[in-house]
Parts: C-alpha cells; sequence; structure tokens
C-alpha cells in the first residue's frame, strides 16, 4: 500500500475482519440469529469463517441444546481401533451418530446402550441452512468436548456417504488452536484460533483436507459447565 504507514495494510485487514464481526453480531442482535445472510470474515485455507456469527445469547441458547443432548446421550471418551481411549469426549444428535471401537470409526443408528440418539436442535438446523444458503439436511451432529489438554490429531473426515455433502462446524467455549492442512497427509499445514461463537462451513475442496486441533486455551471462556470447549459439527452421513 503505496504512500501509507508501514504496517497500516495489517492495521486495515483487521479493521475491515473486526466490522464484519461486528456486523454479524449486529444481525444476531435484532433477534433473528440465523436467518440473515451471515458473510465469512475470512478465508483460511480455503475455509470460509464466520467469526462472531453466535452472540452471546445464541450462543447460550446453544449451549443449552448442548446439555439436553448429553442428558439424552451422556458423552463419552470412545476408543480408537487400536484401544486407545480418545481425550475428547463425544456424544451425537440425529438419526446417525458418529463412534469409533476396536472394530473402527462407523456411524450407528443408536447409542451404545440401544436408545436413539437425540434430535438434532432446530435452532443448528436454522443455523445449516443459514450458512450453507439450504444444501441437502444433517442427519448428524457430533458434539465433541474438549476438557484441559484434549486434543485431536490431523485426519480427514471420509466416514460419510456423500463427501459433496458440506459440513458446517460450530465453536462454543473456550478458544482452540485448528490447524488445516491440504488434502494429501504430509504437506504445509496452517492455524488458526477459533473463539466461542465461531461457525465454519467445509465444502468442495476444503471438505477434504487434513484438520486437527493441537490444544485449547482452559478458562478462556465461561460458556461450557464444568469449563472447556465444545464442537458441533453438523454433516449430512447416511
Ligand atoms: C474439515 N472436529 O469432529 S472442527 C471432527 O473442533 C473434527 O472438534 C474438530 O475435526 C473439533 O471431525 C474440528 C472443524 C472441522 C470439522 C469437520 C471437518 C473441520 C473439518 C470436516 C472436513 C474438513
Ligand atoms: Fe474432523
Amino acid at each position: 500500500m503505496a504512500g501509507y504507514p508501514a504496517g497500516f495494510e495489517g492495521v486495515y485487514r483487521k479493521g475491515i475482519l473486526a466490522l464484519q464481526a461486528s456486523r454479524n453480531r449486529r444481525v444476531n442482535d435484532i433477534g433473528q440469529p440465523f436467518s440473515g445472510t451471515l458473510r465469512p470474515t475470512r478465508v483460511f485455507r480455503g475455509i470460509p469463517l464466520f467469526q462472531g456469527c453466535l452472540d452471546d445469547a445464541a450462543q447460550a441458547e446453544l449451549m443449552g441444546d448442548v446439555q439436553a443432548i448429553w442428558d439424552a446421550a451422556p458423552p463419552v471418551r470412545p476408543v480408537t481401533r487400536w484401544g486407545k481411549p480418545m481425550s475428547v469426549a463425544m456424544t451425537s444428535a440425529g438419526a446417525l451418530g458418529w463412534t469409533t471401537d476396536r472394530r473402527g470409526y462407523r456411524y450407528e443408528p443408536r447409542q451404545p446402550d440401544g436408545r436413539d440418539w437425540p434430535p438434532i436442535p432446530p435452532r443448528l438446523l436454522a443455523l445449516w441452512d443459514s450458512v450453507t444458503g439450504g444444501a441437502g439436511r444433517p442427519d448428524s451432529c457430533l458434539v465433541n468436548l474438549y476438557r484441559g489438554s484434549a486434543r485431536m490429531g490431523l485426519h480427514q473426515d471420509k466416514d460419510e456417504a456423500d463427501l459433496s455433502c458440506p459440513v458446517v462446524s460450530v465453536s462454543l467455549g473456550d478458544r482452540a488452536l485448528f490447524r488445516a492442512g491440504g488434502t494429501e497427509r504430509g504437506g504445509r499445514t496452517d492455524s488458526v484460533w477459533l473463539d466461542s461463537g465461531d461457525v465454519m462451513v467445509l465444502r468442495g475442496e476444503s471438505r477434504l483436507i487434513f484438520h486437527g486441533i493441537d490444544r485449547i486455551e482452559p478458562g478462556s471462556s465461561a460458556l461450557v459447565p464444568g469449563g472447556g470447549r465444545v464442537n458441533l459439527t453438523l454433516r449430512v452421513a447416511g
């Protein structure tokens, strides 16, 4: 940016992003959190980030929905194919829930105790429509709980029947360091902090990227009872 002081461009960009985040918040403040057309605040490695998508009231309402899911389907730390418990505690809502055990990763129509998974909260279905423009209908909502040093290693999500459908991720509670690479293992990766109320949409090329959570920052939010971070991922699994 010729003629401007050194560092101006960064400040200018930050200003634009803060403006868009506050506009997203304002859309939420008029009482129809998910009915407006929310615009991404930034594109991170091809992923549209909707930073500040959910205002404090919308986050609290969603946290209530999460508590209802936990009441009907308590979070568990599933074991991987190799018998090691994951550090993230998980449960699901919807027709299909994602689980893992010694038989491997898969979607199941019932909880391990035989009960149905609880329904996907209508608020989340509305959010899906708002940020995807109404691409299909999610039939699975994975609810991940990160406490303390919980993390998720780099992986690809490929257990869903139709990989051309988008995935929507909602972050609640403590901020988390999200890492994303390309569609091949071993390539360059970049990281970004995800804050409570941030939403991202994975579609097209970014749907198949390697990604993970390096760590959370414990105590950075008071939203989740007992502390930690919740991530909701909406998917068309079946
Ligand atoms: C990119 N969850 O559950 S959310 C997962 O924060 C998962 O709990 C992380 O990765 C979490 O599989 C990351 C962001 C995310 C979610 C799904 C994706 C990124 C994705 C699917 C495909 C590509
Ligand atoms: Fe994933």
